[in-house]
């Protein structure tokens, strides 16, 4: 990990999303999909995971049976985990409302739950069971009735999907499980086969098939955004823990080969020591090899002459986690706009949000934390506007509508206001 003055650091932000022959396969698979429906979902299990399906659901048998391979910490773990994280969401619950005003008008906004949301799980290492909670959770807490999760039908090495996975799905509400990935999965999901109904919204993290197909799905669905690799910037000063610091960063780093872990400190002393710890620490990491490339292709420690500066920079970043390790973190907090999470001193080690404390895990990477949010509530509802307008506002206000209306070319709109005051006798205000 390269230390190096923050002016001499160019941002730099790959755009990952597929070649010409990914977005061609994609393309032909949501068309195979469309048209032959579960038996296109069937030939592409045994053609990219080598396994016959022929029950594309996955039974109540082979959920107990899941229940009872995995260990009790685990369960038990994944059960603490869970209850925060409907904690957490339960607080960001709206309501809808309405609003009398004293002129006998009404205007409110009605929220509701989506009814059908579709959680795509991928197979291989990146099966996280703590990414279905942060994924199904919200959208039980929003009320959403039903929630189905699709999830290739064998992982790496193994027949079947990864118990923990399936226990994951079931703690957080989900009743509706497929063994269908990639592509496929994205395509029955958007447009239904004859097992599966299609959904009204996809969220979930997945390969670039996946992605491509989330992409191309959009406007017959909704989908979430497109999660890139994982970032963390840790903003320290001279009194951060080096050790604490470079453990916090090699967390991201191991995620993925492209994921990016940032040091920004104005201490130059620090700044050695965590470069020191990055190295020593990475020796022993199971995951060694892809951390280390992570750290070196995408790490950064970036000196800055002040904490102040120091926070610009992030800003500029905006990255996925930002960590405060700093003497006084509250005193830099109402600094920082740009951040999908922020995790301040030294016990809110990144992986502490990854899993446990209740906030969700999904945020906006790739500097979309500029303008956009981590996954909430919000994801898994709509809004619709009612308008009960009074007879009084309407003589009020009609002329006003109709001047608009006419400014704009559109007479009949003006006309459907004209014809209510000529026929209401055009009396003000006494209704
Ligand atoms: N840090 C990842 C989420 C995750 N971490 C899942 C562990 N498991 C999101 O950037
Ligand atoms: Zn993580």
């Amino acid at each position: 990990m390269k230390i190096i003055g923050a002016a001499d650091f160019k941002l730099e932000r790959e755009v990952e999303m597929g070649t010409a022959e990914h977005q061609e396969t994609v393309r032909r698979i949501i068309g195979d999909v469309r048209q032959d429906g579960d038996a296109a979902l069937k030939r592409y299990a045994r053609q990219f995971d080598g396994v016959e399906v022929d029950e594309l659901r996955v039974g109540p048998e082979e959920l107990e049976a899941a229940y009872k391979s995995v260990d009790a910490g685990f369960l038990a773990a994944l059960r603490q985990a869970a209850a925060n994280i409907r904690a957490f969401h339960e607080k960001q619950k709206r309501t809808s409302w309405f609003d009398l005003q004293p002129s006998g008008t009404m205007l409110g906004q009605i929220i509701r739950p989506l009814r059908r949301v579709g959680l795509y799980v991928p197979g291989g290492k990146a099966a996280y069971p703590s990414s279905v909670l942060m994924n199904a959770i919200p959208a039980q807490v929003a009320g959403v009735p039903e929630i189905v999760m699709v999830t290739p039908p064998a992982t790496a090495g193994t027949h079947g999907i990864d118990p923990h996975i399936l226990v994951a799905a079931a703690e957080a509400g989900v009743r509706e499980i497929y063994r269908v990935g990639g592509a496929q999965a994205i395509a029955a999901l958007a447009y239904g086969t004859e097992s599966i109904r299609p959904v009204d919204k996809i969220v979930g993290p997945g390969n670039v098939y996946v992605a491509l197909a989330k992409r191309a799905v959009y406007g017959a669905v909704d989908i979430d955004s497109i999660a890139g690799p994982s970032e963390i910037v840790v903003l320290a000063d001279e009194t951060a823990n080096p050790a604490y610091a470079a453990a916090d960063l090699l967390s991201q780093a191991e995620h993925d080969e492209l994921a990016s872990a940032m040091l920004v400190t104005p201490s130059r002393a620090l700044a050695e020591r965590v470069q020191a710890e990055v190295l020593r620490q990475l020796e022993t990491l199971p995951r060694k090899s892809i951390a280390a490339k992570s750290v070196a292709d995408y790490g950064a420690i970036l000196l800055v002459d002040s904490l102040a500066d120091g926070v610009e920079l992030v800003n500029k970043l905006a990255p996925e986690h930002l960590e405060l390790l700093v003497a006084e973190p509250l005193e830099l907090l109402g600094a920082i706009e740009n951040a999908g999470a922020i995790f301040l001193g030294a016990y809110s080690s990144e992986p502490v949000g990854d899993y446990f404390a209740g906030p969700n895990h999904v945020l906006p990477t790739s500097g979309t934390a500029r303008f956009s949010s981590p996954l909430n509530i919000d994801d898994f509802v709509k809004k619709s506007s009612v308008i009960s307008y009074s007879k009084q506002d309407l003589l009020a206000n009609g002329e006003a509508i109709m001047t608009l209306a006419r400014h704009e070319g559109l007479e009949a709109h003006a006309r459907a206001i004209q014809v209510r005051l000529e026929n209401e006798g055009g009396g003000r205000g006494h209704e």
